[in-house]
């Protein structure tokens, strides 16, 4: 679907039509979406907040009007709760110094899943390491289903914060993000949803799942890099302090005493990426106008089809089945590794991932070095896919 609306879908890469089934690592952009960084760059630049200029508040407006735009997506409460960040990788690390400042001491504990993203485990880390917390990881069954019961055992009177994806970028399977975040809240505990895989995908609303906080990337849902969102509820970033000082953040500044701006600016140091935001409130714009809904009805459809096509070919192992599970396929075909299939597939003119995508603790769980993934957007086709499996079919003869 729309498929004119990106132009690059158009270009060949060695002569052949381009098929690009790596959208999990980062979507293409639509028309609009480019237009707009450029009309920012031609027509408004100037700098945000600060001017009381025709141009500086023409660029707040629109800054401003994209935080909006994200709050109307994920349904927030108020533009108090949206932080704009440089994408997913920022926002954890946000939350993990900044939380930890505030409500962790030696001894508390930090509940992780075993299919999280390295962004999702190193920030942990260093704050393990510096405050001297427990990090526990949730085992998952073969088909990429969450332990929930080893879960419940896991929440203490000391678990101070669960972490999970929503959706796993290498498995596609789809957590039961709202059960889980009723169990650690029964526990006293807060949870983080990492969204990065499930805000383009389907319907994300932070008050239904009644998370605490919620974490994506602009790049991942059709608009630009360097642009993502930290959402958290007002009355747990009311009580964090401040990730980076700066300009922005600051109400008023001496040298004996800083006092810091309200929410959500208090976490936003230094000249915001204003022409970003404003180009993903038009990515925004332009998903809700297909329509999420018929994103996900699509992209399920697409990932059915070519989980059962996939399976024509002799020694296909998928890793994660789970019954829930969105437009991400992980593979290996018998013993080839997944850099070689990766390599003759890019030759043939698909673009898949290979490796450890960044999830190596879940690699070990599988028992892998590798894989190779081919996940799917709203402009991917089924005759891509047979293109794609007959690539396959090709690759796979040759070994
Ligand atoms: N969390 C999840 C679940 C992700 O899939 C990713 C990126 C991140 C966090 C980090 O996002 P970033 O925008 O800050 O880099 N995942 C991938 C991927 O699967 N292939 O390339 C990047």
């Amino acid at each position: 679907m729309n498929r004119q609306d990106f132009p690059i879908l158009e270009r060949e890469v060695y002569k052949r039509p381009l098929i690009y089934f790596d959208n999990a690592a980062t979507t293409q952009k639509p028309r609009c979406v480019v237009d707009a960084i450029d009309e920012m760059y031609y027509h408004v630049n100037a700098n945000v907040h600060r001017g009381i200029h025709f141009l500086s508040q023409r660029a707040t407006d629109l800054h401003e009007g994209a935080r909006e735009k994200v709050r109307q997506f994920i349904n927030a409460r108020t533009t108090a709760e949206v932080v704009f960040t440089r994408g997913t990788t920022e926002s954890l690390n946000l939350i993990a110094a900044s939380f930890a400042q505030a409500f962790l001491k030696a001894g508390d504990e930090v509940v992780l899943t075993v299919m999280e993203h390295h962004s999702d485990i190193v920030p942990w880390q260093f704050v393990r390491d510096r405050y001297g917390i427990i990090l526990k990881v949730i085992p998952m069954d073969d088909a990429g289903h969450l332990d929930l019961e080893a879960y419940r055992t896991m929440l203490t009177e000391k678990t101070r914060l669960v972490c999970c994806c929503h959706v796993s970028n290498v498995l596609g399977t789809v957590n039961p993000v709202k059960e889980m975040a009723r169990m650690a809240h029964d526990a006293g505990a807060r949870f983080l949803v990492d969204g990065a895989q499930s805000v383009p995908h389907f319907k994300v609303d932070v008050q239904e799942l009644d998370c605490d906080f919620l974490v994506f990337s602009g790049h991942k849902i059709y608009g630009p890099t360097g642009i993502g969102v930290m959402y958290g509820k007002e009355e747990l970033l009311e009580q964090m302090p401040p990730y980076q000082g700066g300009g922005e953040m600051i109400s008023r500044v001496t040298f004996e005493r800083t006092t810091y701006e309200r929410l959500p600016y208090k976490f936003e140091a230094g000249t915001p990426d204003y022409v970003g935001s404003h180009a993903l409130g038009v990515a925004l714009d332009y998903v809700a106008e297909i329509g999420i809904g018929r994103i996900a009805a699509h992209e399920q459809e697409l990932t059915c089809y070519a989980m059962q096509r996939m399976r024509e070919i002799e020694g296909m192992r998928f890793f994660g089945e789970a019954r829930e599970k969105t437009s991400v396929v992980a593979f290996n075909v018998g013993d080839i590794h997944p850099m070689d299939l990766g390599t003759l597939l890019d030759r043939l003119g698909v673009a898949i991932r290979t490796g450890h995508h960044c999830a190596q603790p879940l690699m070990a769980r599988c028992g892998v070095e590798g894989m190779a993934r081919a996940s799917f957007a709203l402009y991917n086709t089924k005759e891509e896919v047979d293109a794609f499996v007959a690539a396959l079919q090709r690759v796979v003869r040759m070994f």
